[in-house]
């Protein structure tokens, strides 16, 4: 009767009741950190004071910042491995791929949790492991072998039938998703696909439809592990890593959404949202000036052979400027021995490294007023690194061909037929993964001058009052809150200097305005903090003073960033009242000797009260009493 979220989570349950809404402590078995994120999480996991990590499998990778035009990329890269070394921690060196390629490759498995700095963490689910993303201090957490906590979620049953056509892809799934539950409809919830067509699906395939999962907001997304996993792992030389994960026949589920793949059509995602989904037929013609393919999205071998294969003694249109960042090393080294590689530079391609690259603004920045299509999970506004740039979402098959034509093309009027062979065995050499070292070894943190201490915050005050620094509208991103980009992301692990980028493209002045007034409040619509586990878009407000953040609603990690690091997240409880608090009022929120009830914001400056709500459990709320998750956590005992 249990479907295999419920398998999973009942498995790893260590605090709480398995229903609907409840907050519940499961076990992590293993974890992953990235660069851009793991600065941050190994410095709190320094904070905690815990001599290793206690997971199963604990990985840190490198591959966000990687463009090294000032030492302090590297810096950060030569803190996480030391901290890799000490804590014991496997460390994929920078150029191995991009992180969520790699786990699904080298160490994701059937049946586990596995909770990520990175929200796309669920690529896991490709292969039946919860995996979920989370905020760095979340993970410094886990490895300390504390349970990770979650609202239990209602678990959607997605109904795949028939077969994809030619030429239509496993993008088109999850953009097909999209296009029905839009960017907040899988929140607190997860995807769990289910039905004939998911045989029809490798395991690539299933990692780009759970890692853009994502962007609807949902806690993970997850497919049963079966004989195409078990193949996967084979070939991967991890045939022992396989369980065989199926749903029970009477299993229940909140919902259900079923797509006929055989009825399924190219799509893209328009800007500045992967929530805008239209037909590639409907906007078709439109002249593009970049094609960027890869991310941990699509660019998995089964991508790259298709887009080889597309691309074949062809050339790119004279306007085009086409990038392609593998996912990894195996995928490269695949590409090489089979001559698709050539095919690819044939074609006037521009190989870059196997990274993030583009996707987080690392180089490729768009020329001004551009249109790029990209085969990415995000297309938010600025995030190409070209503010008034356009970035287009859609598959490997239609980014090759709108490459070759300089305008957005359906895939389905290439003329032949594509068919690419896959390995029985993959091409595997970690030797750019550091093993943690059996020995019990000291290793020192090497702490170049990028890397600054964690700021330190104090308890909650009882009455939280100040001024109305900023007021945005619904869909804030995390990429409004606080940037990527070759600027910025070499400063996430310095807050101090960051902070200055806060609301970059939305209100340059409001750090200035922050620290000016000392604080105070941050007033939003729906979906406030959707996007990223950037837990620097919390914890930077947090040092200029923000207290709270008052909205129509919150994203789930940016909610538990918000959290961590002791901003209070209020609901509005009529939506409407929005309207009635403007930039500059002068607020007060009294929190009710902590109980958090009857709450209200005093608008001293309109003389008027608006009652609020809150989604809170007691746990947040005590983290939030005690200022934050870390002061938190070191109150408890190890
Ligand atoms: C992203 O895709 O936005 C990132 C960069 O991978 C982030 C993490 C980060 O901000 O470092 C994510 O998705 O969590
Ligand atoms: Fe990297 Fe882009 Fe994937 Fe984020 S979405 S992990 S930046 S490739």
């Amino acid at each position: 009767m249990y479907n295999i979220t419920e398998k999973i989570l009942n498995e790893h349950l260590v605090e709480g009741e398995l229903t609907q809404g409840e907050t519940i402590g499961i076990k992590i078995d293993q974890t992953l950190t990235q660069d851009s994120t793991g600065t941050m999480a190994y410095l709190e996991f320094e904070a905690i004071g815990i001599p290793s990590v206690k997971t199963e499998l604990s990985v840190s990778y490198i591959d966000h910042n990687i463009l090294q035009t000032d030492y302090r990329n590297m810096d950060d890269h030569r803190f996480l491995q030391s901290a890799a070394e000490k804590y014991g921690v496997y460390f994929s060196r920078p150029g191995n791929g991009i992180c969520h390629q790699l786990h699904l490759e080298r160490f994701a498995r059937p049946g586990k949790t596995l909770l990520g700095s990175d929200s796309h963490t669920p690529t896991g689910g490709g292969v039946g492991m919860i995996a979920i993303g989370a905020g760095g201090l979340d993970v410094a957490v886990a490895m300390a072998g504390e349970p990770y906590y979650l609202k239990v979620p209602k678990v959607i049953d997605v109904h795949l039938i028939g077969r994809l056509p030619m030429f239509v892809s496993a993008k088109d799934i999850i953009l097909e998703v999209l296009r029905r539950i839009g960017v907040k409809g899988g929140l607190n919830k997860v995807l769990e696909y289910t039905g004939s067509g998911v045989k029809s699906l490798s395991i690539p395939e299933r990692g780009t439809i759970t890692n853009m999962g994502a962007e609807t907001g949902a806690t993970t997304s997850i497919f049963p592990s079966d004989d195409i996993t078990k193949q996967f792992l084979e070939a991967q030389g991890r045939g022992d890593d396989w369980k065989l994960l199926e749903p029970d026949n009477d299993a229940q589920y909140t919902e259900r959404i079923e797509i006929n793949l055989s009825e399924l059509e190219p799509l893209v995602a328009l800007p500045h949202s992967p929530g805008n989904i239209k037909k590639v037929r409907e906007i078709e013609g439109l002249p593009i000036q970049q094609v960027c393919i890869g991310s941990c999205t699509n660019s998995s071998l089964r991508d790259l052979k298709i887009v080889a294969n597309i691309l074949k003694d062809n050339i790119i249109d004279k306007n085009i400027s086409l990038t392609i960042s593998p996912g990894s090393r195996q995928v490269v080294n695949h590409l090489i021995n089979t001559g698709e590689m050539n095919l690819l530079i044939k074609s006037g391609a521009r190989i870059l490294e196997n990274a993030c690259g583009p996707c987080i603004g690392m180089g490729q920045a768009p020329s001004s007023m551009s249109k790029t299509l990209r085969t990415f999970n995000r297309n938010f506004f600025g995030r190409s690194g070209t503010k008034d740039a356009e970035i287009y979402l859609v598959s490997p098959e239609t980014a090759a061909i709108s490459a070759l034509k300089g305008k957005i093309t359906d895939p389905r009027s290439f003329k032949g037929k594509i068919d690419i062979r896959m390995p029985d065995k993959f091409i595997i050499n970690d030797n750019m993964i550091i093993p943690p070292s059996k020995e019990n070894i000291e290793v020192e943190l090497i702490r170049g001058p990028n890397i600054k201490p964690l700021p330190s915050f104090s308890p909650l005050e009882k009455k939280l009052e100040g001024e109305i620094l900023i007021k945005v509208g619904d869909n804030i991103t995390t990429d409004h809150i606080l940037p990527g980009g070759t600027n910025i992301l070499p400063l996430r692990s310095n807050i101090p200097a960051i902070s200055d980028y806060i609301f970059n493209f939305v209100d340059k002045e409001f750090p200035k305005r922050a620290l000016e007034r000392q604080g105070g409040f941050i007033i939003a619509g729906e979906d406030y903090g959707q996007g990223s586990s950037r837990e620097h878009a919390a914890i930077a407000p947090k040092y200029l003073g923000v207290k709270a953040v008052i909205s129509k609603s919150f994203a789930r990690m940016h909610l538990d960033n918000l959290v961590n690091f002791g901003i209070v997240p209020l609901i509005f409880k009529n939506p409407n009242d929005y309207e009635l608090l403007d930039i500059g009022d002068r607020v007060q929120i009294e929190l009710d000797k902590f109980t958090f009830e009857n709450l209200q914001i005093i608008n001293m400056t309109k003389k008027n009260s608006i009652p609020l709500e809150h989604d809170l459990s007691k746990r947040q709320i005590d983290i939030l009493k005690a200022g934050g998750k870390l002061p938190y956590i070191k109150n408890k005992q190890f």
